[in-house]
């Protein structure tokens, strides 16, 4: 029998101004205490994409302005049969100024000194290609989630590059 396995839809956004990329860190809830892009639940109704810009409007205090999808990743936990279907934007053009919001403390770091330790282990894997402006498919398979205080490891993972997603 098959096991019954809850998908959901999250978004996690970069903007990229080369050298520089506009990350935030989690103040609260899923992730809290690490770096990361700017994202979350795709809300019922919305596409992948205004949830995308949404989220980095309520999170970043900016729009987007050239928002492109580069990436679809799965992430699974060990005994969990929940499936966080993650999309990846990018962006390089943003009206107004990062603002610090209730969820995110945004900051702009050099490519050179994304400060991996302090973000999900998968982030460095995946980076590379949003920053080369690859497009990505993967899973990534963790033992538990992060928390400021635990970095999950991964169990197993798979990446590739992708014509279109
Ligand atoms: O709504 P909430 O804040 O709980 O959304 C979780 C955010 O975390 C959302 O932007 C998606 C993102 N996210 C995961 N897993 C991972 C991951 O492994 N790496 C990165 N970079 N982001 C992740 O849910």
């Amino acid at each position: 029998m098959e096991i019954s396995q809850i998908r959901k839809l999250l978004t996690v956004c970069v903007i990229h101004q080369h050298p520089k990329v506009l990350l935030g860190m989690k103040k609260r809830g899923f992730g809290a205490g690490r770096w990361n892009g700017f994202g979350g639940k795709v809300m019922e109704g919305e596409t992948i994409e205004v949830g995308a810009k949404r989220e980095l409007l309520e999170e970043a205090g900016v729009v987007a302005l050239d928002l492109k999808e580069v990436g679809v990743l799965d992430f699974t936990f060990e005994n969990d049969p929940k499936i966080l279907e993650v999309h990846f934007f990018k962006g390089s053009k943003i009206s107004g100024e990062p603002k610090e919001s209730e969820e995110m403390k945004p900051q702009w770091f050099n490519v050179d000194s994304i400060p991996f330790a302090e973000m999900w282990p998968d982030d460095e894997i995946w980076m590379p290609y949003l920053l080369a402006d690859k497009k990505f498919k993967g899973k990534f398979l963790f033992d538990k989630p992060s928390t400021p205080e635990y970095q999950s490891k991964i169990i197993e993972q798979e990446i590739h590059e992708v014509k279109k997603l």
